[in-house]
């Protein structure tokens, strides 16, 4: 959020040599990885298309198993044949997709991102670009198969959507103020072959709705062109959350390390980048609104009619072997959640950390199978965070997007902020909710489903859900064992296995030399010498389940031998001096 405000781009000429990969390169990179599926035979856009690649989604399919789908041959149920092909998952996927349009490695698209932010690049003005190779306008549009009916945008949730809509639809459009471009990605409703409707959602304080308003103040429609298919890094950042005053297409710039040539459009005074595979331009009415969906959304239930803007086209451009992406997204997990959640748990880190000065903050999660990113929030941190640093934590990370957030979850680095088992375990035995539980009143519900109830407050609950106390380890075999165990497994042919944390023992604070000296002699076989100390630690003065440390004296009935720390693995038992 802290990126530098910059300067307006300035001509360089005609050369559109780049830095940077377009889809197409992006296609053949991924299908060299063994990421993309092609599929030839015919697909109905409308009742197949999406149908077939949510199964990755909701088909037991681990992450990295996931692939982008490329469709050749797509029709409708008019029998009517495209001539672009539609892409899906190409984008995000999975992460490994997200890091070959990244450029860079899965652990270091964090820092990618805040280095991008950090560190704008001023886009190259072009005069020749790719994407008005073709170019249709006017009332060429009109005509059959030439306007937005060209075009094979699928259907993404056949039996309940009211039509086709753009998914991956990039609006760029200007403040009408101070000229600043804005680039977000808002479905679009295909509702006759020259108007697009639109949704910018108000919780998600799209950038496009205060241009918007200020061309509706001043009684003006708003110039917009809406992208459908470009390079990635350019597409990665129609999707991150960035302050208003920054061009989205300058910080692609900075994931890309090279400006981003752009072009201006033919019927709207907009630059747009030149690798474009399709380009939507045309005018925002605001001077009147229109019924828009019903639509599956990304809190994953239909988003109802409700009135909203629509777009008059006044030109489609486009590359002449364009390719159409469209993305999936509606229940999570899905596409669309993966390339908002890789964009936004760098930038909640940054906040609590750089920002903030959070020192003990390791790492951000944003829960996103079913609940959508926004609601479930894991805050990871050093256990020798003090408590005070780990609410300031809590309340920032709650406070960072108007409604993100509602269940806000500080833990420790040895639980699993991806794993839901993992944090219940975390409150339930770490968290006292007398002490360690607050809620926050008068939050914005965001998106979904929204009640009346409360007069359509929501609320937030802040769980300190990291240990407060030493507490015994964790009942695994130490990891030294469950390495060996492993060996056997796997020199016995068992079945492949995904070790899932905590997967080993590992202490929590609350454990003596004592009982290390006990449990190394159980594995030794010297466990009788245990047995024999043990009969010496005979009492007839302390009830049933009293803790052996709460009884005074237990140490002194033994020698000292019986309490010192027992041998580390490689140090012989005689030299070990504990
Ligand atoms: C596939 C997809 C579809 C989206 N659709 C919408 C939408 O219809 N309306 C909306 O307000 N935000 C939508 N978003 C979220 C915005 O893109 C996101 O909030 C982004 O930050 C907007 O950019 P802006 O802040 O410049 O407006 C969508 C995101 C994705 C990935
Ligand atoms: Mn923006």
């Amino acid at each position: 959020m802290a990126a530098k405000k910059t300067p307006s781009p300035k001509a360089t000429g005609k050369s559109a040599g780049r830095g940077y990969a377009d889809l197409h390169e992006h296609l053949a990179a991924l299908d060299k990885a063994g990421l993309l599926i092609t599929i030839d035979r015919p697909i109905n856009k409308d009742t197949e298309l999406h149908p077939l690649v949510r199964w990755q989604f909701r088909g037991g399919i681990a992450e990295p198993d996931r692939k982008a789908f490329l469709f050749t041959n797509v029709v409708d149920g008019k029998g009517k044949k495209y001539d672009i092909p539609v892409v899906v998952g190409a984008l995000a996927a999975t992460r490994k997709i997200y890091s070959v349009g990244m450029g860079c490695a899965i652990e270091d698209i964090g820092k990618t991102w805040n280095h991008a932010i950090a560190h704008p690049v001023l886009p190259n003005v072009v005069t020749d670009a790719p994407c008005q190779e073709i170019v249709v306008m006017g009332k060429e549009l009109l005509k059959k198969g030439k306007g937005l009916d060209s075009l094979p945008i699928p259907i993404s949730t056949p039996g309940w959507d009211n039509g086709p809509y753009t998914t991956l639809s990039q609006y760029i459009s200007k403040d009408p103020d101070n000229g600043i471009q804005n680039m977000g990605i808002y479905r679009g409703q295909v509702k006759s072959p020259t108007r697009l409707g639109m949704n910018p959602s108000m919780e998600n304080q799209p950038g496009i709705m205060a241009h918007w308003e200020k061309a509706k103040a001043r009684g003006e429609r708003l110039p917009a062109a809406v992208i459908l298919g470009c390079p990635p890094s350019v597409a990665f950042t129609s999707a991150q959350k960035l302050a208003e005053d920054v061009d989205e297409l300058h910080v692609a710039g900075g994931l890309a390390g090279a400006p981003i040539n752009v072009v201006k459009c033919k019927t709207v005074d907009l630059l747009v980048p030149a690798e474009a595979e399709i380009v939507i331009e045309g005018y925002i009415v605001t001077e009147a609104l229109e019924p828009e969906a019903p639509f599956g959304e990304s809190h994953g239930h239909v988003n109802l009619q409700e009135y909203n803007a629509y777009m008059e086209v006044t030109a489609i451009t486009r590359r002449k072997n364009a390719i159409l992406t469209s993305i999936i997204s509606q229940v999570t997990p899905s596409e669309s959640s993966l390339i908002k959640r890789v964009a936004l748990e760098p930038v909640f880190l940054n906040h609590l950390k750089r920002s903030m000065g959070i020192k003990g903050v390791i790492k951000v999660s944003m829960h996103e199978p079913l609940t959508n990113l926004r609601k479930v929030i894991a805050v990871v941190v050093d256990r020798k965070t003090p408590v005070s640093e780990v609410w300031r934590a809590l309340y920032g990370a709650a406070s960072l997007l108007r409604s993100g957030g509602k269940m806000v979850i500080a833990i420790n680095e040895d639980i699993d902020p991806d794993n839901a088992d993992a944090l219940l375990w975390a409150m339930s035995y770490r968290a006292n909710f007398a002490l360690d539980l607050q809620i926050l009143q008068n939050r914005d519900p965001g998106h979904g489903p929204r009640s009346p109830r409360n007069g359509g407050l929501d609320a937030s609950l802040l769980i300190d859900a990291t240990l407060k106390d030493d507490f015994p380890p964790i009942a695994l075999p130490k990891k030294e064992f469950m390495e060996n165990a492993k060996k056997i497994w796997e020199e016995l042919g068992l079945p492949k296995l995904k070790p899932e944390a905590p997967w080993h023992g590992y202490s929590l604070g609350d454990w003596t030399d004592r009982n290390a000296l006990m449990a190394e002699r159980a594995v030794r076989g010297d466990y009788f010498v245990t047995g024999e100390e043990i009969a010496k630690q005979r009492r007839s003065d302390v009830k049933m389940n009293t803790e052996v440390k709460h009884v005074p004296g237990f140490e002194a009935m033994l020698g000292k031998s019986a309490v010192k720390k027992p041998a580390k693995k490689t140090a012989t038992k005689t030299k070990s001096k504990g």
